[in-house]
């Protein structure tokens, strides 16, 4: 018999990635709702998994060698389940390795800069007093992924996809791309991104798994309420001692 895959999940981007994929791999899972906004993320059981303290992260219950496996940071999640279901990540090594290279950049540029444009968008208005000392975060953020999108452009000049055919590659980059009009983006000057867009928007799989947890998704909390300071404490000016005091707090 097998066992469901347990995903812990927030219905953001990075979460986002891991339900859009599972749903493509038809892998059978079990959502384990992870509140980031309420400090879900410091509580033993999960740090036992993710020690970064950041969803997403899955366990197997049927891992290697029948036993029980944990992973967490989206990319090995990606690459995990894509040679477990033996999709979208072909065995060939080149194109193995261009893979590794575009989920790797979804990784450790996509994720980190749309995540710090999205950070002085909509949260540090209400945690700092005068908009204007923001102004110089927003736009570095704000031009960084500007030209990502213009990195991704020219990857697509004259593909479908980010290596050829649909992998793992362009899962990891869909859910962040697809909210970057957010950022001030004109995406008439990206057309072959907008393209790459549509097409994966079509297909079901992605449009059942990027609905998940859509019941979990609120409104952000209102500027000075208290479920803002909750979420503004739990999130925001995360230093190892306040991690620390976190996880003490939550155990
Ligand atoms: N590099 C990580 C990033 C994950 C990440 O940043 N997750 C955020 C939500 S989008 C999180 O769990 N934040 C909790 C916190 O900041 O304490 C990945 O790709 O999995």
């Amino acid at each position: 018999m097998t066992h469901p895959i347990e995903l812990y999940f927030w219905p953001t981007p990075n979460g986002l990635k891991i339900s859009i994929a599972l749903e493509e791999m038809e892998l059978p899972y079990v959502l384990k709702p992870v509140a980031i906004g309420k400090g879900d993320q410091f509580k033993p059981e999960f740090m036992a998994i993710s020690p970064n303290n950041r969803m997403p992260a899955i366990v197997d219950p049927d891992g290697p060698g029948g036993k029980s496996i944990s992973v967490f940071e989206s990319g090995p999640i990606l690459q995990y389940l894509a040679r477990k279901s033996g999709k979208f990540y072909p065995s060939d090594e080149r194109k193995r390795v261009e893979i590794d290279e575009w989920v790797a950049w979804q990784i450790a540029n996509v994720g980190p800069m749309f995540g710090q444009a999205s950070h002085f968008r909509n949260y540090a208005p209400n945690l700092v007093d005068d908009p204007e000392k923001i102004a110089y975060s927003v736009a570095r953020y704000n031009n960084e992924v500007n030209r990502l999108l213009g990195v991704l452009e020219r990857r697509l000049t004259g593909r479908d996809f980010i290596v050829d055919e649909y992998s793992i590659a362009d899962i990891a980059s869909y859910p962040w791309v697809k909210i970057a009009q957010v950022f001030n983006q004109d995406m008439s000057n990206f057309p072959n991104v907008q393209a790459w867009l549509d097409r994966i928007a079509g297909r079901p799989a992605v449009q059942k798994g990027a609905k998940v947890g859509a019941e979990l998704r609120k409104p952000p909390p209102a500027p000075g309420s208290a479920e803002q300071k909750e979420a503004a404490k739990a999130l925001f000016g995360q230093t190892a001692a306040s991690v620390s005091a976190a996880i003490k707090s939550a155990n």
